[in-house]
C-alpha cells in the first residue's frame, strides 16, 4: 500500500466543503491551542498564525480562479467584492460585506457577521492580544499576492474580545504590474 502523505494546512483549508464543518472548527481550534503552548507568546502565535494564513493563500488562489470562473478586476474595490461574496463563500461558506471606503478606493474593511471559526470558541483571560482568527488575514495577504496586489490586513473588530463583528482592514500597498512571457516586437 502507497504510504499516506500528511495533507497540508492549505489542503485541509480548500477541502472544508467536504469535510465536516464542526471537525474543521474544532482542528483549527486544537491548532491555535497547540501553538499557543508551544511558543507561550501570542504575539508569536498572531505572526505564526497569519504565516500559516500565508502560506495557505499563496496555494489556495490556483483554486480559487480555477473554480470560481470570476474574470480579472477592473479595480480593487471589485477585488474586495469578490474576496468577501465568492472568495468567503468558497472557502468558509458565509459571505461577508464590504465597507468604508477610503477617499482613493486603496482600503477597505470586510466584516463578518457569522465566522464559523469562531464556533464553540471562548477565550480565557491569558489570551488577551491574541488575534484567533489570524489564519484569515494571512489568507487574503497570500492570496492577493498572487495577483499581483501588495496588502496589509488587520483586524479592526473581533466578536472575541467583545466587539459586534469581525472587521479586517484590506489595505493596498502596491500593485505590482504583470509580467508577460513574451514581448511584443
Ligand atoms: C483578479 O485576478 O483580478 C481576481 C482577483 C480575485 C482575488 C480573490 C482572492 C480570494 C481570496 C479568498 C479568501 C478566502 C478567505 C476565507
Amino acid at each position: 500500500m502507497a504510504p499516506v502523505a500528511p495533507r497540508s494546512g492549505d489542503a485541509i483549508f480548500a477541502s472544508v466543503e467536504r469535510v465536516n464543518a464542526e471537525l474543521f472548527t474544532l482542528t483549527y481550534g486544537a491548532i491555535v491551542r497547540q501553538l499557543l503552548t508551544d511558543l507561550e507568546e501570542v504575539e508569536e502565535v498572531n505572526k505564526q498564525l497569519d504565516q500559516m494564513g500565508y502560506n495557505i493563500g499563496i496555494r489556495l488562489i490556483d483554486e480559487f480562479l480555477a473554480k470560481s470562473n470570476v474574470a480579472r478586476c477592473v479595480d480593487f474595490k471589485e477585488t474586495a467584492e469578490v474576496i468577501a461574496k465568492v472568495g468567503f463563500k468558497m472557502f468558509l461558506g458565509v459571505t461577508a460585506s464590504v465597507s468604508n471606503w477610503d477617499a482613493d478606493g486603496t482600503c477597505c474593511s470586510i466584516v463578518l457577521e457569522d465566522n464559523p471559526l469562531v464556533d464553540f470558541v471562548e477565550l480565557p483571560d491569558t489570551c488577551q492580544g491574541l488575534y484567533y482568527c489570524n489564519v484569515l488575514s494571512g489568507v487574503i495577504r497570500g492570496a492577493l499576492e498572487m495577483v499581483s496586489m501588495k496588502t496589509e490586513v488587520t483586524w479592526v473588530r473581533d466578536m472575541l474580545r467583545g466587539d459586534d463583528a469581525f472587521e479586517l482592514q484590506v489595505k493596498l500597498l502596491k500593485q505590482v504590474p504583470e509580467e508577460y512571457p513574451y514581448k511584443d516586437d
